[in-house]
């Protein structure tokens, strides 16, 4: 079955730590068990349409370099079946049990709504088929609300309420597609749902927008019967100045603010964290601390570049940290750890978009061990859980379960004369520990 990837074998296999081979995994071992669980269903990894199989890898100062044999660059959608196939050659080789994908990505759009729906349907079609076939399953659809120049000053926060309901129709149809293909997720990224300059916009009426389009979407969900879970992207600019749902904190209180926190969790994507100034950390332990950590856009940018370089991951360090978070969790239910992540513009042949995942899935395999091992270890929990110990006296639960007040608390400080000291915070004593697992 190698037809496109002729000099890749039917499966990538595991070689360990010691293997040589560019082509095998040196700790992404699907079938191994940590903490009692394969490794395949604690990462549920996924590829992405749109990067590995429709990036032509242009840069605003360049063309696209990327050699891709089967796309004879016409957009035609024998083309973007025949991408299928590509597709589904590569994941199933690759060994990951996911896909994603925007509407527009796996077919092209038309002149018409009629047009771009027979389109979808068309690649729809085979991508079933592909999915039978091979046992891959979607892990979240969504659809392209930011390519097209009628979304130019955004969709679902367009001052055009024209564009709006454009939006409207294209999402419905991903939906329905989505469901049709037993996707168990939706994801909503605000591609260009924000403003460039303030002067010409009106926020809250755009915001007042946003959740309406977010509650007709949780409408119609209800109306087809699609039981996928909904995702919010959160993203604090690129393309727009700045982008409504800028972070998870953010993303929370605007679910929260429109009554539509019961229905959507968060996909944090690590790249995006970075440009709003977090650690990928915080922003898992935001959403996981308010029970709406859904899934993981995985990547990484690059230090010295501020823009969203969608780098495939490669630092244990960082892995490790997300996969705490999510065994913190207990683990991924609907979500996964999906590569949002595009090969450099250098990296243009097909044999690329190989090493690039198998890279990330082996980076994300050892930071799930070292994650579990610290775990299992318990010093690092254990010193977080003695840091707080003063809480669970008497005086402490009081305070906690909201009791107490300011009356009472200066009776029982005041003759104390001050606080108790409180002890060394030990940053650099954690940081080794965590060292000893990298
Ligand atoms: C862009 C986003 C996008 C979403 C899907 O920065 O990461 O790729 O994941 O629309
Ligand atoms: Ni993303
Ligand atoms: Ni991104």
């Amino acid at each position: 079955m190698s037809a496109y990837f002729p000099n890749v074998p039917d499966k990538i296999a595991y070689g360990g730590p010691k293997s040589k081979n560019p082509l095998e995994f040196k700790h992404y071992n699907a079938d191994e068990l940590v903490g009692g669980k394969t490794m395949r269903d604690h990462l549920r990894f996924s590829v992405v349409y749109w990067h590995t199989f429709s990036n032509p890898l242009a840069d605003p100062f360049g063309m696209g370099t990327a050699i891709r044999p089967w796309d004879d660059h016409s957009g035609s959608v024998e083309n973007a079946v025949k991408k299928v196939d590509v597709a589904f050659e590569f994941i199933s080789k690759l060994g990951a049990p996911f896909y994603a994908f925007h509407d527009r990505d796996v077919a092209p759009e038309g002149k018409t709504i009629k047009e771009s729906n027979a389109n979808f349907d068309a690649v729809a079609k085979r991508l079933k088929e592909q999915q039978q076939k091979t046992g891959i399953k979607l892990l979240w659809g969504t659809a392209n609300l930011f390519s097209n120049p009628r979304y130019a000053h955004g969709a679902a926060t367009s001052p055009n309420m024209e564009v709006f309901a454009h939006a409207a129709a294209q999402v419905k149809k991903a939906m329905e597609v989505t469901h049709d293909l037993g996707g168990l997720g939706y994801t909503f990224w605000g591609g260009r749902e924000g403003y460039m300059t303030i002067l010409n916009t009106n926020m809250k009426r755009e915001l007042d927008h946003l959740a309406r389009f977010l509650h007709m979407a949780v409408d119609f969900k209800k109306q087809i019967g699609f039981h996928g879970q909904f995702y919010i992207e959160p993203k604090p600019m690129e393309p727009t100045k700045h982008q409504y749902d800028s972070d998870a904190e953010s993303c929370l209180n605007f679910l929260r603010t429109y009554g539509l926190l019961d229905h959507f969790k968060l996909n944090l994507e690590t790249n995006h964290a970075t440009l709003a100034g977090h650690e990928m950390q915080h922003e898992l332990r935001v959403a996981v601390d308010n029970g709406a950590l859904g899934s993981i856009d995985a990547n990484t940018g690059d230090p010295l570049l501020g823009w969203d370089t969608d780098q495939f991951p490669t630092s244990f360090y960082l892995t490790a940290q997300c996969m705490l978070e999510v065994l913190e969790m207990g683990g991924f239910t609907t979500g996964g750890v999906n590569f949002d992540a595009k090969v450099r513009r250098e990296s243009y042949d097909p044999i690329d978009l190989f090493y690039a995942h198998i890279g990330g899935m082996d980076a994300f395999a050892r930071g799930l061990k070292i994650a579990h091992a610290i775990r299992e270890d318990g010093r690092l929990g254990d010193f977080v859980k003695a840091r707080y110990a003063s809480w669970d006296s008497e005086m402490g639960k009081k305070i906690e379960a909201g009791k107490s007040s300011f009356t009472e608390l200066e009776a029982f400080i005041t003759p104390k004369g001050d606080a108790a000291a409180s002890p060394s915070g030990r940053q650099e004593m954690l940081e080794n520990l965590f060292n000893e697992f990298i």
